[in-house]
């Protein structure tokens, strides 16, 4: 079982202290600091993703799952990545955890990041803080992040499990979804099953999760009708967590895996120089798109000397 092969890691020492001088040290690092300190780590925990629209209950949700996989063995890394665009709904992560009573299980780490910079709804210096994670003796990152759209296409590449969060009310959005984001998914939620039109939404998943199975013919993303507070339904998605786990393991080219992370993780690194090269020289592009692009490279081309 996913869970079981890797409690051995449960045992290690978690150095909360560190993990956090790192984290903080991240946030405030340059391109060039974060490339010197970075170290590639075999392993790593697995990762989660849990994506949806705003408000549609994923810390929540986060909340009850991390009880259920803290209690099957595993050390628990969550990560929240909060729009930096305000919506009102909601109390921070922490606090929903804390709620829940497993913020003091010394075996569960949470850290939210402002989604700052990325133009793909993350946090622009996720993969470091992925990176990060993976030196340190988590079995699973469980990743929050907000958006139907743009962030699933990246939150794709940089966990093993999707699951995306919908609710009675994304009816017109599964209908906007069907071409893209909603086949990335390995799990679909309906979550605030407790009100109505639950069903309704579920069937219309269902379908497209028939199709992506006749494209793909190995997953059959299953649909799950969640509540927060009918602990069955947890128990269910976590099961389909743990058995989704596993298939990926089983089936995925790890190498493959590692390249296209390491592909986001460097896009992200240039990105990340670009955006700072533009904010030094706002005049940069006042000229034609060539000769701003010229310009760009030969200031990439000066900060590697
Ligand atoms: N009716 C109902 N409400 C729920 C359920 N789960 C969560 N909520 C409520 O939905 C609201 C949003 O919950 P959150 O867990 O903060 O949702 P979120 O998706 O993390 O929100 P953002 O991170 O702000 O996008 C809160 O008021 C919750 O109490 C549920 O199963 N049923
Ligand atoms: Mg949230």
């Amino acid at each position: 079982m996913a869970v079981a092969a890797a409690a051995s890691k449960a045992d290690g020492q978690l150095d909360r202290r560190a993990l956090g001088r790192a984290l903080s040290r991240i946030a405030n690092t340059s391109v060039e600091e974060a490339l010197d300190g970075m170290r590639e780590t075999a392993g790593g925990a697995s990762r989660i993703g849990i994506t949806g629209p705003p408000g549609a209950g994923k810390s929540t949700l986060i909340g009850r799952l991390a009880r259920q996989r803290l209690d099957s063995g595993a050390a628990v890394a969550v990560v929240a990545i909060d729009p930096t665009s305000p919506h009102t709904h909601g109390a921070i992560l922490g606090d929903r955890i804390r709620m829940d009573g497993v913020a003091d299980d010394p075996r569960l780490f949470i850290r939210s990041l402002a989604s700052r910079g990325a133009n793909d709804g993350l946090a622009d210096n996720i993969a470091d803080v992925l990176a990060t994670l993976d030196g340190y003796p988590f079995d699973e990152v469980i990743l929050e992040t907000v958006g139907v759209g743009q962030a699933e296409y990246a939150v794709r590449a940089l966990v093993d499990t999707l699951v995306l969060v919908l609710i009675p009310e994304s009816g017109d959005q599964v209908q906007a979804m069907k071409a893209g984001t909603l086949e990335m998914a390995d799990i679909y939620v309906v979550n605030k099953a407790d009100l109505p039109g639950a069903e309704r939404i579920a069937s219309e998943i269902r379908a497209v999760a028939r199709l992506r199975r006749r494209l793909t013919s190995d997953w059959e993303p299953p649909v799950i009708m969640t509540a927060a507070d009918r602990p069955d339904d947890i128990a269910a998605l976590h099961d389909a967590i743990s058995r989704h786990l596993a298939f990926a393991r089983a089936s995925r080219n790890i190498d493959e895996v590692r390249r296209l992370r390491r592909e986001y993780h460097v896009k992200s690194l240039l990105m990340r120089t670009v955006t700072d090269i533009l904010a030094e020289n706002p005049r940069a592009v006042d000229c034609s798109p060539r000769e701003a692009f010229e310009l760009v490279v030969a200031r990439l081309r000066e900060r590697r000397r």
